[in-house]
């Protein structure tokens, strides 16, 4: 098997707020991770990535960050954190941190200094432009809605901010800035963390001069990805990074970078490792397939023909050169149960193990997000003040202010909206699901009466028990690996097949993505192959036919020898 660490490894993502809560003030924090890390062994996993637990204003719950070396106090003390790792480390998991770079919240001290007056020390540390013809410099939107330009009243400029306004962009062409950070990152190594999960770092070099993006009619402001994803000094500031922060050693971290609107070209030069950027990243792709190029809250339908070739392409791309992530959900999208599976309870199960299985089945390193383990749905929301996601309330907002259709945006906002992977994480059918004793931030999930950690860990057929094996195999099994990739039955709009293979060993990943009984034609070189992992009432241990009869999301990993 191959030598670096993290290509036989399974990420779990902890979003903290929303993971386990130790005192009772409804917001989960770190003593409620670490009472919990037994279900984290439980499942095998072996690196936990945390969002973040800095110091914030929580705007943005946490991805804007006024102390990078501080815990905030709803999650709880420094103390309490090397507590934890410590304990992750004794449990022989590692874990990496949350890093957020492009922008920082609008009361981290840089910013605040920066503000100040255009004279001071840190001013060029973020983008201040004077206004043009009395408007905004630029035509760019904010990825949650409106200009992503921002008015400061004292000093008469105004000031980027690709999210919301308080989260201004950093200047990364000033060294200043990059040696804060890498001042920064290294404290954290010097902690002890494994690495880091960067979020949004393919913005940190925007184009030169900042130029319009091209108009849309009836449009003032526009999204920019063309204007700042992959800009002209990206991959240098990462090499820099990596030379300045690992210094030699980054063999021993693992580093994955978020990376909205990332080609497979680009993907490839990020994580080559001849170039010492990245280790992997996370790229959007396959979390747009089902929706309007236009506005991600617009339910476009799922073709799973498009989402199996997206994927694959992926799986071509970084063949050779560099490494893919695997994901299906984060702490942005919705329950991918409810997505791309079927939440009906009848087939709710069935649909997560399939799922699981074809992601898990491909090259690359997967990422579980917390409750995935467990098929969590997404929340029945029925009204707009059910969201507390800024970008769902600024996107209800903005269409309703526009004049728009509101209840077609509380449909798209139910369907596509980050609220759905936040609400609490359901380990029993106590009240709260056992993620409070207090009143919990988010409403939990209704289900949680049955579909919960406590009545799966341990059960044999439960969506947990066969994550748990996904990610056993990855251990256990050099096809899944270092296997190549060979799609099958590509046009098949039901099935969803493939086979990974090395010199030794080919396995096969077959499943039906529907509720329809499916036929398949697997031919006659699977006859006499070994069954490793079903989700089919008809499983045996042995494929005795080339002809496969699939139930509903039956899904099964074949393996034979080359
Ligand atoms: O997200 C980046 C991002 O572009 C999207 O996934 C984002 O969630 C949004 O839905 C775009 O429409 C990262 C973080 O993962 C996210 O939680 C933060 O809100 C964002 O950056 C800003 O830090």
């Amino acid at each position: 098997m191959t030598d670096q660490w993290w290509k036989t490894a399974v990420v779990y993502q902890i979003y903290p707020r929303s993971f386990a809560d130790s005192d009772g003030d409804g917001i989960g924090d770190l003593g409620g991770i670490t009472a919990r890390l037994d279900h984290l062994r439980e499942l095998g996993v072996d690196v936990i990535w945390l969002s973040p637990i800095y110091r914030s204003p929580q705007v943005d719950n946490g991805y804007d960050i006024s102390d990078y070396r501080e815990v905030d106090p709803m999650f709880g003390t420094l103390a309490q954190f090397d507590d934890l790792l410590a304990e992750v480390h004794r449990l022989g998991m590692k874990l990496i941190m949350d890093l957020v770079v492009n922008h920082t919240s609008d009361e981290h001290p840089w910013f605040v200094e920066s503000r100040s007056s255009r004279e001071s020390a840190t001013r060029d540390w973020y983008f201040w432009r004077d206004a043009r013809d009395g408007a905004e410099p630029n035509n760019w939107a904010s990825l949650f809605s409106g200009s992503a330009w921002a008015w400061d009243e004292a000093t008469g400029q105004y000031y980027l901010h690709l999210f919301d306004p308080k989260q201004p962009d950093l200047n990364w062409e000033n060294p200043e800035v990059r040696e804060a950070v890498h001042d920064m990152m290294s404290w954290w190594l010097g902690r002890g963390v494994d690495g880091f999960r960067m979020d949004v770092v393919n913005f940190i070099s925007k184009r030169d001069g900042l130029p319009d993006t091209t108009p849309v009619p009836g449009k003032r402001f526009v999204g920019a990805l063309d204007q700042f994803a992959d800009g002209p000094h990206v991959h240098e500031y990462l090499a820099e990074m990596t030379a300045t922060v690992f210094g030699g050693r980054d063999g021993e971290y693992v580093t994955v970078g978020e990376m909205p609107g990332v080609t497979t070209d680009q993907a490839r030069l990020y994580t080559d490792p001849a170039r010492a950027e990245l280790n992997m990243v996370f790229q959007f792709e396959h979390m747009s397939v089902d929706q309007d190029p236009a506005d991600k809250y617009v339910d476009a339908g799922l073709n799973l023909v498009v989402l199996k070739r997206s994927l694959h392409r992926w799986q071509a791309a970084l063949a050779d050169v560099g490494w893919n992530s695997l994901y299906w959900n984060n702490h942005d999208q919705p329950r991918v149960v409810s997505r791309f599976g079927d939440d009906d309870p009848e087939y709710w199960a069935a649909s997560a193990k399939a799922l699981g299985t074809v992601l898990h089945g491909m090259r690359g390193t997967p990422f579980v997000y917390q409750g995935e383990e467990l098929g969590m749905t997404n929340y029945p929301f029925a009204s707009d003040r059910d969201f507390v996601d800024l970008e769902a309330r600024n996107y209800y907002r903005t269409v309703t202010d526009d004049g728009g259709d509101g209840a077609a945006a509380l449909t798209g906002l139910a369907r596509f909206g980050r609220d759905n992977a936040r609400t609490p994480m359901q380990w029993d059918a106590g009240p709260n699901a056992g993620f409070t004793a207090g009143t919990p931030w988010l409403p939990v999930n209704p289900n949680h009466d049955w579909l919960n950690a406590a009545a799966q860990v341990g059960s044999p057929d439960s969506v947990f028990a066969h994550y748990r094996s996904l990610i056993a195999l990855r251990h256990e099994l050099p096809a899944l690996v270092d296997g190549d990739f060979t799609p099958m039955l590509e046009d098949d709009p039901h099935v969803w097949a493939y086979v990974r293979a090395t010199a030794d060993d080919a396995l096969l990943v077959i499943a039906n993505c529907g509720r329809e009984p499916r036929t398949v034609d697997v031919g006659a070189e699977w006859v006499g192959a070994r069954l490793v992992l079903g989700n089919g009432a008809g499983a045996t241990d042995a494929l005795e036919s080339a002809t496969l009869e699939l139930g509903a999301w039956d899904a099964l990993m074949f393996l034979r020898a080359t």
